[in-house]
């Protein structure tokens, strides 16, 4: 094959898993490396809930992303189908990158401990290498605060490899990959060179939707929020796609707050993802938003599982 023939013997290839607490970045960092959206980001914790793979081809080496939701210690069967699906990525990955926000524990070092000491063990016992990308330093009034954190690290985690880094601003994401690609093996890609992912359009609509969901919700209540495409209908006469959708609820109450006063918030939501998901199709986009109430369902393994949550 003409592809095969121009991949060098130098050529690497591998897989990398993100992990790390919720809200640290992760998603972020992927889009910013990939150059494109292609994980939903918000400023509220456990947002990503797939495994969501990204894949950067470059001449040198193809370096295969998966994000994952963030390792926390909440309870019940969503949360644990949450860090099942973090915790397989370790599986297959050939090398950790775990996402701190650096940030965070700069001002507040003893959350350091509470939040990652649980997972040292994991993260050492997998044998893999680790990288610690020590996320939002562009928010550090001081990047002196960064010493003492960066010895902190380097106790709890004596093996790993350190680099401060913003996913936002961006900086320092080349000197990460650059070592990222060191110690990848050597193989030819995996992906062909233009597909940045694994995702289908269908479930990418879906995130856009609960992205928006998620940003125009208060506290708690997205958590209990999920989306399902329930038809997509492409009319080429018109070059324009129908897209019917369900927003499941785990409560009654929980409706009228997505729905909001006479429907603002919905119209709201509706139009914000629309305009994405016009521009990711490329086409006009006529989209339905239904809200439907699913008692309890982040308790519920067969929707969990339909959600592609859990076993
Ligand atoms: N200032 C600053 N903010 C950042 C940086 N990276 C991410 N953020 C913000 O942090 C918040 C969380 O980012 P995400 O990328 O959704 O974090 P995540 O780790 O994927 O979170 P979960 O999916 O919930 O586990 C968002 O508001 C981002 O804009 C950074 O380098 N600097
Ligand atoms: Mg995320």
């Amino acid at each position: 094959m003409e592809q095969d023939m121009k991949i060098s013997a130098d050529h690497k290839c591998g897989l990398v898993a993100l992990i790390g607490p919720p809200n640290a970045g992760k998603s972020t960092l992927l889009n910013e490396i990939l150059g494109q959206k292609i994980a939903i980001v918000t400023p509220k914790p456990q947002t990503t809930r797939n495994q969501i793979t990204g894949i950067l081809s470059e001449p040198d080496a193809q370096v295969v992303f998966f994000d994952t939701p963030g390792i926390h210690r909440r309870k019940g069967k969503l949360n644990r189908a949450l860090l099942q699906t973090a915790w397989q990525a370790l599986a297959s990955a050939q090398l950790i990158v775990l996402v701190l926000d650096g940030h965070l524990y700069a001002e507040k070092p003893n959350s350091l401990d509470r939040d990652v000491k649980s997972l040292s063990s994991s993260l050492q016992e997998s044998g893999l290498p680790l990288f610690i990308a020590v996320n939002k330093v562009d928010r550090l009034k001081d990047k002196k605060q960064l010493l003492p954190l960066l010895e902190q690290l380097s106790n709890v985690f004596p093996e790993a490899e350190l680099f401060p880094v913003s996913a936002l601003a961006p900086h320092g994401l080349d000197v990460l990959l650059k070592r990222i690609k060191t110690v990848l093996p050597f193989g030819p890609p995996m992906f062909p060179e233009d597909q940045a992912s694994t995702i289908s359009l269908r479930f990418m609509v879906s995130e856009i939707i609960r992205e928006k969901l998620f940003l125009s919700l208060q506290q708690e209540l997205p958590y209990g929020t999920a989306v399902e495409i329930e038809k997509w209908e492409e009319i080429p006469e018109r070059n324009q796609i129908q897209i019917h959708t369900l927003i499941y609820v785990a409560s009654k109450s929980h409706k009228g707050m997505v729905i909001g006063k006479s429907g603002a918030n919905l119209k709201s939501i509706g139009t914000q993802a629309r305009g994405e998901i016009s521009e990711l199709l490329e086409s006009k986009v006529h989209l339905e938003m239904w809200v439907k109430v699913r008692d309890n369902w982040t308790e519920d393994p067969g929707f969990l599982r339909m959600l592609g949550l859990g076993e």
